[in-house]
């Protein structure tokens, strides 16, 4: 595996690089290293298989990388009868495709998320989602005056990426710890969050908090809205497979914590379908249940 390949997987392992499309967009980018690097498709193969692999064991709660991945590895597959040197030249071209695709699909996204936002709305947000301040943006340049409610998303503070990008971009943001959530829900009209994953059914799997911000949302008549591509869509749900849950390490949350204590660190929550009022995507506002339908349509992983 190329050296550079191995500092993105290191990089995405220790949330440096953070957030499912950044890690998945890293990911395309290693397999493009791979592919300009590789002198055979077997070779290609191999390390291909070996990046899937070490994402499965780092960061398991990601389809869209893994959906990418395969995306590619089916391009790989349908050149099987060129030669090395022409299959190789082939899938750079589709390495870059891939990407530009991505980035129409997410443009499009934040179309749909920044109509959807009334002027003068208050937003709760938990975590980093490059989706979500990517809305947030799109809405401001439509000239929209918005306010930020931030979680500051114990134990890795993710949310101080989001405050500080969503300040730089001149919206209001008001950061809080996650437990006041309670506390601000009353003055919010919406909560717009990410997604790592959709199951079949439709639920969200989101950074750890993200439960208790809809089940509030719920409560106080607050619309949930994830924003997320359809690739976050996990397709091996559909045969019974649960969505594997990422456990972090506990130092995380308490460094040189006593003996005798267990500490649980679950990077991700399940959110049910039903608190969720519908989700933002590049194919417009879908209800949780039509999700793996318009997934199977567009992608036929
Ligand atoms: C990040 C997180 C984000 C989603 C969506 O968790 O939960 O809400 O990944 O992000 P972590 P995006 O920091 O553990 O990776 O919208 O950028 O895909």
């Amino acid at each position: 595996m190329h050296a550079e390949v191995k500092k993105i997987l290191e990089d995405i392992k220790s949330i440096k690089i953070q957030g499912a499309r950044n890690i998945a967009k890293a990911v395309l980018n290693a397999i493009k290293i791979e592919v300009a690097h590789s002198k055979s498709v077997k070779e290609l193969m191999a390390n291909i298989v070996e990046i899937r692999n070490i994402l499965m064991q780092t960061r398991k709660t990601e389809p869209m990388a893994r959906n990418l991945i395969e995306v590619s590895t089916r391009h790989l597959l349908s050149y099987a009868s060129l030669s090395d040197k022409e299959a190789i030249k082939k899938l750079l071209e589709d390495s870059d495709k891939i990407i530009q695709e991505l980035d129409k699909y997410y443009n499009k996204m934040l179309e749909y998320g920044a109509e959807h936002i009334p002027d003068g709305a208050v937003i709760i947000t938990i975590c980093h989602s490059s989706s979500v301040v990517g809305v947030l943006k799109k809405a401001k340049e439509m000239g929209k005056e918005i306010n930020v409610i931030n979680c500051e998303t114990r134990p890795l503070f993710q949310g101080r990426i989001t405050a500080r990008e969503l300040v730089n971009a001149g919206i209001k943001v008001t950061h809080i710890i996650d437990s006041e959530a309670a506390v601000f829900i009353k003055k919010c009209d919406s909560a717009l969050v990410g997604a790592d994953a959709i199951d079949v059914e439709g639920n969200l799997y989101n950074k750890v908090g993200t439960r208790m911000l809809a089940e509030l949302c719920y409560n106080y008549n607050v619309s949930f809205h994830p924003i997320s591509e359809l690739l976050k869509y996990d397709p091996k749900t559909l045969f019974g497979k649960l969505e594997p849950i990422e456990y972090r390490s506990p130092d995380e949350i308490w460094q040189g914590y006593p003996d005798g204590i267990k500490i649980l660190n679950p990077a991700f929550d399940y959110v049910p379908a039903e608190l969720i009022k519908s989700y933002i995507t590049e194919e417009g506002i879908l209800h949780p249940h039509e999700i793996k339908h318009e997934f199977e349509k567009k992608y036929k992983l």
